[in-house]
């Protein structure tokens, strides 16, 4: 990447930023609402840190496709708030029993398990609540048992070793337990700014392919799965060839509106966390 296209991306994923942690700050309780707890518990997690990387995905995919004004920002909040949901529940010791997450104690850590709970619960409530109506069904489809749920089970099957790892069921693994939500990141942009059901179709491809390669990419990071299966190199290869797919399916937008999108793919091979 050049450095000029890179700092258009920065300059891109911090105005988004911005405008994501502005309207979550608007969109979440206040930490004096009774009861204050859980208040505090969803607030701790989502405001932790993190990169916005769903967020910014609905955002671009929205300008790209034509969208104006700030239509899509409440569902790229609720994306967020499912993202940061996932990460709560992932952290509690009947899953990955993780005692830190964004360089902070885990929820759970923090707050206690029933808190935990409750509070991805929450999360993941108001984030139907703040959602665009036209998209509750896809998101719902994608986080359920046939989405990021399903992917999560194959992955404590395979962690408690009633399957085994081979690249066929990795990537079952990573389309869903991962790929899902960033593709629907991207598919609840077009579809909020109107696009039609080929683009829609298309963006949410992009969205699959990237979201395949993100997780690869964290498996080269932890020198597991994709990289313990088939070398860093070639599990890096791979993903740069999920990106490359990725561009692929944004030919179905004019070019000069492409930018963005091409970029985050980019960022996704790219970046270092
Ligand atoms: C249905 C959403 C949902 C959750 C219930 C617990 C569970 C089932 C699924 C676990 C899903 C999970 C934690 C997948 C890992 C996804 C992933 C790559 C997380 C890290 O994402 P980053 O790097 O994190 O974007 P930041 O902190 O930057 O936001």
């Amino acid at each position: 990447m050049i450095n000029l296209q890179q700092t258009q991306l920065m300059d891109y994923l911090a105005k988004s930023r911005l405008r994501v942690d502005t309207q979550l700050d608007a969109l979440m309780p206040a930490l004096d609402v009774y009861p204050e707890l859980i208040h505090e518990s969803m607030r701790y997690s989502i405001f932790a840190g993190g990169k916005r990387f769903r967020p910014a995905l609905t955002l671009a995919a929205f300008d790209a496709c034509g969208g104006q004004g700030d239509a899509a920002l409440d569902t790229a909040c609720a994306l967020e708030m499912i993202h940061t949901y996932s990460l709560i529940h992932d952290d509690l010791p009947a899953m990955d029993d993780d005692d830190m997450r964004r360089g902070m104690p885990s929820n759970h850590k923090k707050f206690g398990e029933d808190m935990a709970i409750l509070a991805g619960d929450a999360l993941l409530t108001l984030a139907f609540y703040v959602m665009d109506e036209r998209v509750v069904k896809d998101i719902a489809l994608a986080i359920g048992s046939e989405g990021v749920v399903g992917g999560q089970v194959v992955d404590i099957l395979l962690n408690k070793g009633v399957l085994s790892k081979d690249l066929k069921l990795m990537e079952f693994i990573h389309r869903y337990k991962t790929g899902a939500l960033i593709a629907v990141s991207c598919l609840a942009g077009a579809k909020i700014a109107g696009a039609s059901a080929d683009t829609c179709a298309r963006i949410k491809r992009y969205g699959e392919h990237i979201g395949l390669a993100f997780q690869i990419i964290d498996d080269v990071f932890d020198d597991e799965n994709y990289a313990e299966l088939l070398g860093v190199d070639k599990a890096r290869e791979v993903a740069q060839g999920c990106v490359l797919n990725a561009k692929r399916e944004l030919e179905c937008l004019p070019k000069e509106q492409r930018g963005i999108l091409e970029l985050l793919a980019d960022f996704v091979v790219q970046r270092d966390d």
